[in-house]
């Protein structure tokens, strides 16, 4: 087998936290008076807290300091966990919890590569706080995808080389993070034509024929 280590992205792969973020980006938008809709809400997919407040406030027509940046993103963050306080291990479809099984029962190492901050509250919320070999997530980078600080971490923290790894993707920065790295990458979800993939797939299962 090619593959000894898979590292996942969590928000859109392994769970839809997506649409959180998508209402507490919205409410704080519409407080501001900024046209933000779901078209504009993929751009944010994959990259930093502070960097998808920069692309909503591209559409300001005015500027705001670093101090009310930072009020934003952490009015937004509050927005957020609240709204991620609803999730509960139901939130875990048997598809991604039964291929996770799957991917374990073969002897794979596995691993979560996240951007996000909350990656150990969420995953907790869902059930899977114990699951994982390794966590690389927001917390401890300093380069957000597309770099691909993230997974190289991630694969660092599994003991094995990027070559040895599949990372699994929904956003087009984390496709990139993941070539980037050295990493072959599964594409799947808003992703899943990007053509710097190896791998295309139309759901979370179909990773299965990666191996
Ligand atoms: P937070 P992923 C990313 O998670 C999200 O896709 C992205 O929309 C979000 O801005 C980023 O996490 C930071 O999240 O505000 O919770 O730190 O897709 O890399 O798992
Ligand atoms: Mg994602």
């Amino acid at each position: 087998m090619k593959y000894q280590g898979i590292i996942f992205d969590l928000d859109g792969v392994i769970c839809s936290t997506d649409e959180y973020h998508y209402q507490a980006w919205k409410t704080l938008a519409d407080q501001l008076g900024i046209p933000f809709d779901r078209e504009r809400n993929n751009l944010l997919r994959g990259v930093s807290r502070m960097e998808s407040l920069k692309i909503i406030l591209e559409k300001s027509e005015r500027t705001y300091s670093e101090q009310e940046k930072q009020a934003f993103a952490e009015q937004k963050n509050a927005l957020y966990r609240t709204l991620l306080r609803q999730m509960s291990p139901a939130d875990l479809s048997d598809e991604v919890r039964e291929t996770l099984q799957f991917f374990r029962d073969c002897g794979l190492r596995l691993a979560v590569g996240s951007s996000s901050k909350n990656t150990p509250f969420i995953l907790e919320r869902i059930g899977l706080g114990d699951f994982f070999d390794a966590v690389a997530d927001g917390n401890c980078i300093t380069h957000s995808k597309p770099h691909p600080e993230v997974f190289l971490k991630a694969a660092e923290m599994l003991g094995l080389p990027p070559e040895r790894c599949l990372v699994v993707e929904d956003a087009h920065a984390g496709v990139e993070a993941a070539v980037a790295g050295g990493f072959d990458c599964a594409s799947m979800g808003d992703a899943k034509d990007d053509a710097r993939a190896k791998w295309h797939v139309n759901r979370f299962s179909g990773l299965r024929g990666c191996l």
